[in-house]
């Protein structure tokens, strides 16, 4: 069967179909997420010759605002980001993980009527060893006037995010995006240097079959967590005795990704010496949550939706419980009685 052109659409076509459902859009939201697509096909080609190319693999020598090793292609993405997002003025503030302060932008051009929040590169300590890598964006509108750009713009909760999403670069590049009406996914077409839907409204499942955790942090968890684990791997007290199977990546979008597609869960629990996890609230639980809710899933901090939490802070960290619903849900109910914490 000779393909229809409804098989080959593209991102660009996509976003535009979406514009059209709005026919009072102005056309800043479509251009913003073709504005990240474009910086989406940059940082892919760039992870695809990190094992060729001079410069690219290793550390910066410096350090990020969580006291993390800058890699040189976590540089790199940033960059590219904050070069590549709101050509047209459509961005009035940005934050990214890998900045201690926020990005105001000029925007004598536009509107300045979004705001974007993005780990460029996360996962990036895997670079080196080829393992799965990925970018996470979520987009806010502002809040207040545009000549009075402050925290209550950049610092809202994933409730009011108007779109989410991730670029995985793995054994082949995907964007997944949602902007609350279905997520959709497009793989990279190498040949024709073009994003092409190829996951449309994806669902997760409402029950996990793999979880994904550090379980080397097992002694540093609570008992409620402990007890957690116990059970996704030997199978629910009471239940019909089947356990999980695990994965983990520790490449958060690969996790993600994976999860989302076959059904898991993924969890990142405080620890004593985390006790407010590790994973970041604006740049990767919040987006991961909206895009899971959309895809039928369910993301907690272990007392309530991540989407609910108002960040105090850009880099504000938050544990994170997030994949199929039944499941999340279950083990919101198990740490009921802990608070979540340790
Ligand atoms: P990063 O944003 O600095 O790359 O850190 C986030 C990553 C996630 O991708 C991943 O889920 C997690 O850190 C893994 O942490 P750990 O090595 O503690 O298991
Ligand atoms: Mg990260």
């Amino acid at each position: 069967m000779s393909p229809s052109p409804r098989d080959l659409q593209t991102i660009e076509s996509h976003i535009l179909e979406l514009q059209r459902m709005h026919p009072s859009a102005s056309g800043d939201f479509t251009g913003l997420l073709n504005d990240i697509s474009l910086a989406a096909k940059i940082i892919s080609q760039q992870v695809n010759r990190a094992g060729l190319a001079e410069n690219i693999l290793g550390a910066t020598g410096s350090t990020n605002v969580q006291g993390e090793e800058v890699q040189l292609l976590d540089e790199f993405a940033n960059n590219v980001f904050i070069k590549c997002i709101g050509t047209r003025g459509q961005v009035c503030i940005m934050g990214s993980e890998e900045m201690a302060d926020p990005v105001l932008v000029d925007t004598r051009e536009g509107s300045g009527s979004y705001v974007v929040v993005f780990d460029p590169l996360d996962g990036s300590s895997n670079i080196d060893v080829n393992v799965s890598v990925g970018t996470i964006f979520g987009i806010w509108r502002r809040r207040g006037r545009l000549d009075r750009i402050n925290d209550a713009d950049l610092l809202q909760p994933g409730s009011e995010l108007v779109a989410a999403g991730y670029v995985i670069y793995g054994s082949s590049t995907m964007f997944v995006y949602t902007a609350g009406h279905g997520v959709h996914g497009f793989t990279m077409d190498p040949g024709i240097g073009e994003f092409l839907l190829s996951h449309e409204n994806i669902r997760t499942p409402f029950s996990a079959c793999m979880y994904s955790v550090n379980e080397a942090y097992e002694p540093r968890w609570s008992e409620e967590v402990q007890a957690i684990v116990r059970q996704l791997k030997n199978g629910r007290d009471g239940g019909d005795g089947k356990g999980m199977t695990a994965r983990y990546i520790g490449s958060l979008v690969a996790d993600f990704h994976r999860n989302l597609l076959k059904g898991g869960v993924f969890l990142y629990p405080p620890t004593q010496d985390r006790p407010g996890g590790k994973l970041r609230l604006m740049c990767e639980a919040a987006p991961m949550a909206f895009i899971v809710e959309a895809a039928g899933g369910y993301a907690s901090d272990g007392t309530r939706s991540i989407l609910e939490i108002e960040p105090d802070n850009l880099h504000a960290r938050v544990p994170l419980y997030i994949g199929c619903r039944d499941d999340v849900l279950w083990m919101e109910k198990m740490l009921s009685g802990s608070n979540g914490s340790i």
